[in-house]
């Protein structure tokens, strides 16, 4: 087989796909990019970006100068495929992985002995070495015989992609361990963290366990919210003094979880291991509730206002991103129109998304609750006096426990926020 790696295809030119992509082609390698939105293709070939990520811009700049990026709309032959399509899951939780039989379809005529294929999209485990070797069988190559089969799963955090994906430890699964080590030899031309070799499957499963550990720890932190409600206690406090234990580290409650990894990586291993996975699935039930939890705050504070308006601040999934993909925020935005309340966003960072945005004097104006629901560091930045002008009734919901609650006490706000029970007995 031929080992020598020189030209990568990757297909899939979002989040993950893109900074990767750019990565091997200003380190030596020469890349073709595959996505099939034209925008994306020539946005790309621009040298321009069609995401928000710090840095990118010029990485990709570089590379498309350096002539060593190209996007394109079908893949082309090459040594190696990286493939790091989307895998969301269905209405009713299930893995659906047709961007993953897509990419392997259009790889089938081109695969050649001694090629790489890669799988980066996290999948359930099992992926790899059943749905992928078998869609890629059509070409007549045998995986781990003929050519390189692995997983190599992206573990990067929004916001900070192009410095995780050098420094973070890598997982890599071979089919076999020589498709393994191959995998390694080329990614270690841009890792600078260890990489770690195991099988495929284990590597699926180390993945989505990573994004599930995440998601029933802020379960726990969700529930800490509620029975802090419930005793009247503050859950804040518990948590920052409970963190002080060097074994403890509970995470912080919020309007639920969002982005396309930890709210839906979890449904993988229920849907694998239904028996077995029985906390893993409540963890999931409690963090979808949480939207409908605020929208219950909400309601109760608009309860006989005329003609309610609430102001919201943020509708990206999390803090400093531009992304909406499974947020919470727009739960709690639909249920309100639902419920016929007057609702304006303002998101500093979404371009757009299913509901109108507007400037942040329209969203404040005539508002009789702001809430806020995403930690965009903007509107830390927002001076209460003069939103108490612009509002209605000085009310706010910090959903995140974001803002200067003292500061913004001090202009007369009423602030309430998820997990803050009434402490303190009154005395007479
Ligand atoms: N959140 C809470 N409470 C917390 C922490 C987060 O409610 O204490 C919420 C956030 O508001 C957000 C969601 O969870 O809605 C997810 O945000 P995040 O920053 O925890 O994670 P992601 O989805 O942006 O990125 C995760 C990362 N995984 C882990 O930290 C284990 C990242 O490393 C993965 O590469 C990424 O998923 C992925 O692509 O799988």
């Amino acid at each position: 087989m031929i080992n020598q790696i020189e030209h990568i295809c990757v297909l899939g030119l979002g989040y993950i796909g893109l900074p990767t992509a750019s990565l091997f082609a200003t380190n030596g390698f020469s890349v073709t990019g595959v996505d099939v939105n034209p925008f994306v293709v020539e946005t790309i070939n621009r040298g321009d970006i069609h995401i928000e990520e710090p840095g990118l811009q010029a990485v990709v700049q570089a590379a498309i100068d350096a002539g060593s990026l190209r996007a394109r709309m079908a893949p082309v032959a090459a040594d190696a495929f990286i493939i790091a399509v989307p895998t969301p899951v269905t209405p009713s939780k299930l893995a659906d992985l047709k961007y993953i039989r897509a990419a392997a379809n259009a790889i089938v005529p081109l695969l050649r002995p001694g090629n790489l294929v890669v799988l980066e999209s996290t999948s359930p485990p099992g992926t790899t070495a059943n749905l992928l070797a078998d869609l890629l069988s059509e070409s007549g190559l045998v995986a781990g015989r003929d050519y390189h089969l692995a997983h190599c799963p992206e573990r990067v955090l929004p916001g900070k992609i192009l410095q995780e994906l050098i420094e973070n430890h890598r997982i890599i699964g071979g089919y076999t361990p020589k498709c393994a080590e191959l995998a390694w030899a080329l990614y270690g031309s841009i890792v600078s963290g260890e990489i770690h070799l195991t099988d495929a499957t284990t590597a699926e499963l180390v993945k989505v366990m990573e994004n599930t550990y995440r998601d029933v720890n802020i379960a726990l932190a969700n529930e800490l919210a509620m029975i802090a409600e419930h005793l009247g206690a503050d859950a804040w406090e518990v948590i920052r003094l409970a963190n002080l234990h060097p074994r403890v580290n509970l995470h912080s409650p919020g309007p639920g979880v969002g982005g396309h990894c930890i709210s839906v990586d979890p449904w993988f291993i229920v849907e694998q291991a239904p028996e077995q996975a029985r906390l893993i699935k409540l963890a999931r039930t409690i963090n979808d509730h949480m939207p409908h939890v605020v929208l219950g705050k909400l309601k109760e504070l608009l309860r006989g206002v005329d003609q309610p308006k609430v102001a919201v601040l943020g509708v990206a999934y999390k803090g400093n991103v531009d992304d909406t993909r499974e947020s919470p925020a727009l739960e709690v935005v639909r249920g309100l129109k639902e419920a016929g309340i007057d609702v304006c966003i303002f998101d500093p960072h979404v371009r757009e998304c299913e509901f109108e945005l507007c400037d942040v004097e329209t969203t404040l104006s005539g508002a009789d609750v702001l809430v806020l629901l995403t930690p965009h560091n903007e509107y830390r930045f927002l001076d209460p006096d003069a939103v108490a002008k612009l509002v209605r009734r000085t009310v706010l919901v910090d959903c995140q426990n974001f803002l200067s609650h003292s500061q913004w006490r001090a202009s007369n706000f009423k602030i309430a926020s998820l997990g803050d029970g009434p402490r303190y007995a009154a005395v007479a």
